[in-house]
């Protein structure tokens, strides 16, 4: 299959962690994705000149360094790891896209009382990401013996293969599961949205803006939430310092109740319970915290 220049590309994980979301997204960015038969490479946007191609995570930064896919969908570990192996930058990071997050650490066995990097110094660390690990270690001022293991990392030191492994955890459960636990973190990953930094001819760079502001939005939205109040006029200054990422609420006066106002805000952070406990401390009434669906800056 060779790729329609007249479309843009986009390369996402085919099965894994990543791709239901990285699907997800496209998704609430309006795209209608065609995806033909089970074990598809491929698939096609119907409303929007944009092909996906599946693939594994790891393949994603040298399709899109290459140019084959002007754009893509991967964990910042993947990214780095392969951006440390290059002597100079042919992909770069455009848009944190909040999902996939996790963090590479290293973990001993859970025997080990107390940990200081100088341990590591010597040492055979098992990883699936040496040379994030080789940075982290050198940037320590120590020398360490990676071993690169593909998978199953976390069974190196019941083998008697390392006596350290640095692997991705989310949850910690499969180090525990396996006696580990972390001692220290080397790398704080999550999905991202990276583009090639070959030049994307002027015909594409239209679409890749286009596509680039629907992300944002999807991305802007998923956190945003759109706020009204009511609050006596003398305590607008305390309830506008704690609406969380606000800028410029719009005031309006309230008709049969002099001395106060309603309040209006997109609030561009999170809103949690305590926030709203804080508000009405502050004097606000009649809080109403509402999803934002569609947001264009
Ligand atoms: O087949 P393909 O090569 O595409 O997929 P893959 O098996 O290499 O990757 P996949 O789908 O497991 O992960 C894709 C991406 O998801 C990773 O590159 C990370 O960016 C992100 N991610 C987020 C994770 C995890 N969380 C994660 N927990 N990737 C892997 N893990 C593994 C980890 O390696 C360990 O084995 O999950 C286990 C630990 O999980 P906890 O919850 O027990 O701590
Ligand atoms: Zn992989």
């Amino acid at each position: 299959m060779s790729p329609d220049r007249n479309r843009l590309h986009m390369a996402v994980q085919k099965s894994g962690r990543l791709s239901d979301r990285s699907r997800q997204l496209l998704k609430d960015a309006g795209l209608r994705l065609s995806e033909s038969g089970k074990n598809h490479l491929a698939a096609r946007a119907e409303n929007f000149p944009l092909d996906l191609m599946f693939v594994r995570d790891d393949d994603i930064p040298t399709f899109v360094a290459d140019g084959v896919c002007e754009l893509g969908i991967v964990g910042q570990n993947v990214l780095e790891e392969y951006a440390l192996g290059l002597s100079e930058p042919r992909i770069e990071e455009v848009a944190r896209l909040g999902f996939g997050k996790c963090s590479l650490k290293i973990a001993a066995p859970d025997t080990l009382n107390s940990f200081q990097p100088a341990m590591l110094d010597g040492q055979r660390i098992a990883t699936s990401y040496p040379r994030l690990l080789k940075r982290f270690v050198e940037s320590h001022g120590l020398t360490a013996e990676i071993v690169t293991m593909r998978g199953a990392v976390e069974l190196a030191p019941r083998l008697g293969i390392a006596r350290f492994v640095c692997d991705l955890v989310s949850t910690g459960a499969t180090l525990e599961a396996n006696g580990l636990a972390p001692v220290c973190d080397v790398f704080e990953s999550e999905a991202v949205l990276v583009r090639t930094l070959r030049p994307i001819d002027n015909l594409h760079s239209d679409k890749v803006s286009a596509l680039l502001a629907r992300i944002d939005g999807v991305i802007a939205t998923a956190e945003s939430k759109y706020i009204v109040l009511n609050a006596p006029e003398s305590a607008l200054a305390s309830i506008t310092a704690i609406l969380p990422g606000a800028e410029a609420p719009t005031v309006v006066p309230l008709i049969g109740r002099p001395g106060h106002v309603a309040v209006q805000a997109v609030c561009q952070e999170s809103v949690f319970w305590e926030t709203l406990e804080r508000l009405k401390a502050a004097g606000a009434s009649a809080i109403l915290v509402m999803p934002i669906e569609k947001m264009m800056m």
